[in-house]
């Protein structure tokens, strides 16, 4: 008999600076909404932030300021970090030792497959780091220590979800019997589910509405960050790529219009309604009207999370004890999780 799992969300964010409305969109609004049903992990992945070169990252100091704001932007995004679990994953060793088990499980050929580290390696695989490459592993891991069973994220990291799932199924598939025999049932791990939710699971760059919003791309005019202040906000929209035709008024009107696509689905996700009741109202409105609204619609949202994020930063000795206080709780799952799995194995340990 298959085990039944308590539901439980995790979910992570990278400490590589510039964090977006993709991000804010894409994952930590639905990150906001969980906590009023589950409980729920939220994880600043600086173990992740690394494994890309140090230029990209920014050194320790960036790293540390980083990692910092991001706590921040979960805390002034609406996250209740006494309900909830907030924590940078360096802090949990369980992580890392559990992404060691799981490579002896995963196969070479899936992680081939992964197209993140295609598009993240570009030409120069050979001089892609191990860790970039077994990036998809220490995600399974991150989700697998807490036994999680929901993991909200940007359509993205769909393919890392089905990863983790394969690795998950396998591990109770190779280690059945032992796990049966230690009374586990049939599985031990739960093949955790991808919640990708809303009208922004998406979101595209400003400038090119084939290209996913990104941390990395060169040009600050492709993203709206968090941090923004709302002249910085209102330019950014004014400049953002449109095409010469009015909105359409239905769906079906946005086919073959990806910038008109991305700021309805944008405008949409800030305003918390479905694409269809935007193009109801804006069906026939020029752009220029169109991205004037959406200027007001997001300073109204973000500015308060903007400026909270610039008080709790300015207060790294509370956000330290936020993170400190996250990783002793999760700690005590994560070690939970890492004893039973070492009596699976055959590792023999102290109790
Ligand atoms: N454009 C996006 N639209 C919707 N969701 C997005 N996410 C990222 N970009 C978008 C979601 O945000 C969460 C945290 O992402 P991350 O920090 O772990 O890393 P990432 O996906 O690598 O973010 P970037 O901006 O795309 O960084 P770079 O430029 O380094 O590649 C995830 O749930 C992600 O799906």
């Amino acid at each position: 008999m298959a085990a039944k799992h308590n539901d439980l969300v995790f979910s992570g964010v990278q400490p590589t600076g510039n964090l977006h409305l993709g991000n804010y969109l894409g994952a930590i609004v639905n990150f906001v909404k969980l906590q009023e049903t589950h409980s729920c992990i939220y994880c600043v992945v600086d173990l992740h932030a690394i494994t890309m070169p140090p230029s990209v990252w920014g050194g320790p100091e960036e790293l540390a300021r980083s990692t910092r704001e991001v706590t921040a932007a979960f805390i002034a995004a609406g996250i209740d970090p006494k309900k909830n679990i907030i924590f940078n994953q360096s802090q949990v060793a369980g992580h890392a030792e559990l992404t060691w088990v799981f490579n002896c499980v995963a196969r070479i050929g899936w992680l081939n497959r992964m197209t993140q580290f295609k598009e993240k390696a570009g030409k120069d695989r050979e001089n892609a780091s191990v860790g970039l490459y077994d990036y998809p592993v220490l995600m399974a891991s991150d989700i697998l220590v807490y036994r999680a069973t929901h993991v909200p994220v940007g359509e993205d990291q769909k393919q890392h979800l089905e990863l983790t799932r394969d690795i998950a199924q396998k591990f109770n598939n190779d280690f059945a019997e032992s796990i049966a025999a230690r009374g586990y049932g049939e599985g031990f791990f739960p093949l955790p589910e991808p919640v990708i939710t809303g009208p922004a699971t998406r979101v595209m760059s400003l400038r090119d509405g084939t290209k996913k919003m990104s941390k990395s791309d060169a040009s600050d005019y492709s993203r709206i960050n968090l941090t923004d202040d709302a002249d910085t906000i209102a330019q950014k929209v004014r400049k953002a790529k449109t095409d010469p035709e009015p909105l359409p008024s239905e769906e079906p009107g946005l086919a073959q219009r990806p910038e008109a696509d991305n700021l309805v689905g944008i405008y949409a996700a800030l305003a918390g309604k479905p694409k269809a009741n935007v193009l109801a109202e804006f069906g026939g409105a020029q752009f220029s009207q169109f991205k004037s609204n959406l200027v007001d619609l997001a300073v109204t949202r973000l500015a308060p999370i903007a400026g909270e994020m610039k008080r709790l930063t300015q207060d790294p000795g509370y956000v330290d004890s936020v993170l400190i206080d996250g990783a002793a709780r999760a700690n005590v799952i994560a070690s939970e999780t890492m004893s039973a799995v070492k009596d699976i194995v055959g590792f023999i340990h102290k109790r």
